[in-house]
């Protein structure tokens, strides 16, 4: 029989009050840009997708991931950006935060590091608000969305005919 996996993840995973201005925010990039806006409770960055990960490896996983120290650190999402590979629309930051960046490594450092690396590109912050965008001009984010993250979590991507639903596994408070 084949072995059970989970589609895992990590990400920053905003509170509703933010959610719902994200989501706002998605509203106002959909008006120029089309496409299909990514539903509230699904808003998220994420900072290392890992994949399949065999069911009995998930003890190790988040031991491992619970021994990470890390500060809280503040983003500020200021800018869209469209990317032509995959028509999506996301929230970025000019000058993302260097414990941000420092967490995501961490994280796919200690991951691979035990045979789960991150799948994927480079890591670049972004959130994404619109899926099969249809237009690429982004219009300038009129007032950003200040974000002070105080926690990293484990999320897991259950494949839906209607997309991803995305469940918390784990979390962890920064510093
Ligand atoms: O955070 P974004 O929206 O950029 O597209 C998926 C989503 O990215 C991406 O992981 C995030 C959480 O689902 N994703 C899905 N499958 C992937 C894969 N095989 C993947 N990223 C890299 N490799």
């Amino acid at each position: 029989m084949a072995e059970e996996s989970r589609r895992l993840f990590v990400a920053l995973w905003p509170g509703p009050a933010l959610a719902d201005r994200l989501h706002d925010l998605a509203g106002e990039a959909h008006r120029d840009c089309g496409g299909r806006r990514m539903r509230r409770e699904t808003l998220h960055l994420t900072l290392a997708f890992i994949g399949a990960v065999p069911a009995d490896r998930l003890p190790e996983l988040l031991a491992l991931l619970g021994q990470l120290r890390a500060p809280r650190f503040q983003v500020q999402l200021n800018s869209l950006g469209y990317w032509p590979h995959n028509h999506i629309v996301w929230a970025g930051c000019a000058e993302p935060p260097p414990a941000l960046l420092q967490l995501a490594a961490d994280i796919r450092r200690q991951t691979a590091a035990i045979g789960l690396p991150a799948s994927g590109p480079a890591f670049v912050p972004h959130m994404t608000l619109l899926r099969k965008a249809t237009a690429t001009c982004t219009p300038p984010v009129a007032e950003p969305v200040v974000w002070d993250v105080v926690e990293w979590v484990l999320v897991e991507s259950c494949l839906t005919p209607h997309g991803a639903d995305y469940h918390r596994v784990a979390g962890w408070a920064l510093d």
